[in-house]
């Protein structure tokens, strides 16, 4: 055989062979193709290599070397067919061919967490109530978190065994630090930073020993709202909070007062609402007690001040009839999909 042909048919069958490795469609095509190519006995390649013999002495070198050129590009085009139906790639995959006709599949789209729709919500809701949002640290030290909300060292809820304390600030000599347990932190913060008017919410997570059960969790998420100015009055905090559920809740809303007592707030109340013929706390307020506005360096006889603390779970749980707020940190997604 003279050279030239020799060469011609080697890129011939080259050709042929990528062509097949390519249209094979799943990997019995593949295994097939690669048999009828690459087979060590009867293999079209070793066919070839047959021929190698019957060129002329003088040629042996050019086409032997032609030989191991073309038989090292079909094992490559062998290689990458493999490699294209390990990924369940194109062609090889099993299944029907790309069809850009058809309409694409959906990805899925994941959403906000039911709470932080919430907090989203409610910041909007006070938000056109002239209210804006201000923000504190979680990791919290007494003053804010206790005394200069009244709260004095032989109170019970500054006992260790109520509380989140971190080994690691007492060992760096920072005094005692703590996981702040509500939110009325930030009436001290934002107080100490500013002069009145005041009117702000803060949200935010708190953190609790608490027993987790279908109304509590060890952490958790506080609504806060801090109103000081001239002539602020029980009648102001009321119909805020009127206001604020009604525009959350929809409908029919009703509020209601019972006494009670915080040590930062004097009158202080618990929150009920009722909705859908349904009582339910929400969370403590009252009057800003004259010693904290005094501990921020406000006059009590110049301003007087609401403030109000409820529990964002319990308040998202309500509107959306969830029975146990566990749910909400359970991840499933069953549930979390709904909102
Ligand atoms: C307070 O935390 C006060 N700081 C509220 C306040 C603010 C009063 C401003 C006066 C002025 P209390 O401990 O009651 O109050 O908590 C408020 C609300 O948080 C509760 O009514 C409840 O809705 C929610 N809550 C309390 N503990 C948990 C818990 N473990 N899990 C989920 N929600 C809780």
């Amino acid at each position: 055989m003279s050279l030239a042909s020799f060469l011609a048919e080697l890129d011939a069958l080259a050709a042929e062979a990528v062509k097949a490795f390519a249209a094979a469609m799943d990997a019995a095509a593949l295994e097939a193709a690669r048999v009828e190519y690459l087979g060590a006995k009867s293999g079209k390649l070793k066919d070839a290599q047959k021929g190698l013999g019957t060129v002329g002495k003088d040629d042996k070198p050019a086409a032997g070397k032609k030989f191991n050129e073309v038989k090292q590009a079909v094992e490559a085009a062998f290689a990458a067919a493999q490699e294209r139906a390990g990924s369940g790639d194109a062609a090889v995959s099993s299944g029907p061919p790309f069809d850009p006709s058809q309409p694409g599949a959906r990805p899925r789209l994941g959403h906000l967490h039911p709470l932080t729709q919430t907090i989203d919500e409610l910041k909007d809701i006070m938000g056109r109530l002239g209210f804006s949002v201000a923000q504190g640290p979680e990791i919290e030290d007494e003053r804010h978190n206790f005394e200069a909300l009244n709260i004095p060292q032989a109170h019970p809820a500054r006992d260790p065994l109520e509380n989140f304390y971190l080994a690691t600030a007492e060992k760096l000599g920072a005094g005692p630090m703590l996981l702040r347990s509500q939110t009325s932190t930030v009436q001290i913060r934002v107080m100490e930073a500013q002069r009145p008017p005041v009117r702000i919410i803060s949200l935010g997570r708190v953190y609790r020993p608490d027993t987790a059960d279908a109304t509590h969790y060890p952490m958790f998420h506080q609504i806060e709202g801090l109103l000081v100015d001239k002539h602020v009055t029980m009648a102001d905090l009321k119909s805020t909070l009127r206001l604020f559920a009604k525009s959350y809740f929809g409908g029919e809303v009703h509020i209601r007062f019972r006494p009670s007592f915080f040590p930062f707030t004097e009158p202080s109340v618990e929150v009920d609402m009722q909705w859908h013929d349904r009582w339910i706390e929400m969370g403590g307020a009252g009057m800003v007690d004259p010693n904290v506005l005094r501990a921020v360096g406000y006059d009590p006889d110049e301003v007087s001040g609401f403030a109000f603390g409820l529990g964002v779970e319990r308040v998202c749980a309500r509107r959306h009839h969830v029975t146990d707020i566990r749910e909400f940190y359970r991840n499933d997604v069953r549930f979390l999909e709904q909102f």
